[in-house]
């Protein structure tokens, strides 16, 4: 069910102000139970524009719910898609001030930098690598605005799929030879490792996890502009994080990334 487009702004003002203020809210859809997918990215929609009316630059996309233990956690049978502004970047090696956040978690992707726009339907993996100038490993920091971490799909699309923070590595690697399924990362959290996994988590290649991006995109008229930043999906499960914490993430061939908090 659609929403008045007065709602619509009222809805994202609201998770605009939970994350601006760092105080949790209840899920959108206890509210509007009625809130359907498409609306959910009104919303997602009408949040980006709040940002982009600050001055924000949005910096790229993010894509969501990624593996098929999470999809199926959800009961969902297709990921979700997020933007990214410049206001949630992080310097590789940087600080991030937890007094910010609401309840933080981390997680494993790897990172697309594009060279040329890419437009669905039918945007597919060869597309995606052909506009691929490189890669990156990367950070993202989730940090949902509903209490407790918890949300339904509509809720947490219109949180702009709980995207807090991501910082990428500093070393940009051609994805020429590069084999993103069986391509390892390694999270560590202050020196332990926490988490392992294969690029092949997401969606059996993070370079699908893109092209389904592109073609979502074009469901709702929009388009991947060239220059952006694709965060393709978790590798690896969403750890928490505290103040203190050192995170690093070593990718196979592509680096490290990593950050802390205090
Ligand atoms: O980036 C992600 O996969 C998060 C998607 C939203 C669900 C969550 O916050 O766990
Ligand atoms: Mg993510």
């Amino acid at each position: 069910m659609s929403l008045e487009p007065e709602v619509i702004e009222d809805c994202a003002r609201l998770l605009d102000e939970a994350q601006s203020n760092v105080y949790d809210v209840d899920k959108l859809t206890d509210t509007h139970p009625g809130i359907d997918v498409d609306t959910a990215y009104d919303i997602q929609d009408a949040l980006r524009a709040i940002k982009q009316g600050r001055g924000l630059r949005i910096t790229g996309m993010k894509m969501g719910l990624t593996s098929y233990p999470k999809m199926k956690q959800m009961g969902v049978d297709t990921p979700i898609y997020g933007f990214l502004s410049e206001d949630l970047a992080v310097n590789d090696g940087g600080l991030v001030e937890t007094a910010l956040l609401i309840h933080p978690k981390v997680e494993a992707e790897i990172a697309f930098v594009t060279s040329e726009s890419l437009s669905g339907p039918n945007c597919d993996e060869a597309a995606v690598m052909a506009a691929t100038a490189f890669l990156l490993p990367a950070i993202e920091l989730i940090d949902s605005r509903y209490r407790d971490f918890k949300f339904d799909l509509p809720s947490v699309i219109a949180d702009n799929t709980s995207a807090s923070r991501y910082v990428v590595g500093s070393r940009p690697v051609s994805p020429a030879g590069v084999d993103l399924e069986t391509l390892g990362v390694v999270l560590e959290k202050n020196g332990a490792v926490m988490e392992v996994g294969a690029g092949a988590a997401v969606l059996g290649n993070p370079a699908t996890a893109v092209a389904m991006l592109v073609n979502m995109l074009h469901v709702r008229g929009q388009s991947l502009p060239a220059g952006s930043l694709v965060l393709s999906g978790a590798i690896t499960a969403a750890i928490p994080v505290a103040a203190g914490d050192s995170i690093l993430l070593r990718a196979d061939g592509l680096g490290t990334a990593g950050f802390r908090l205090i």
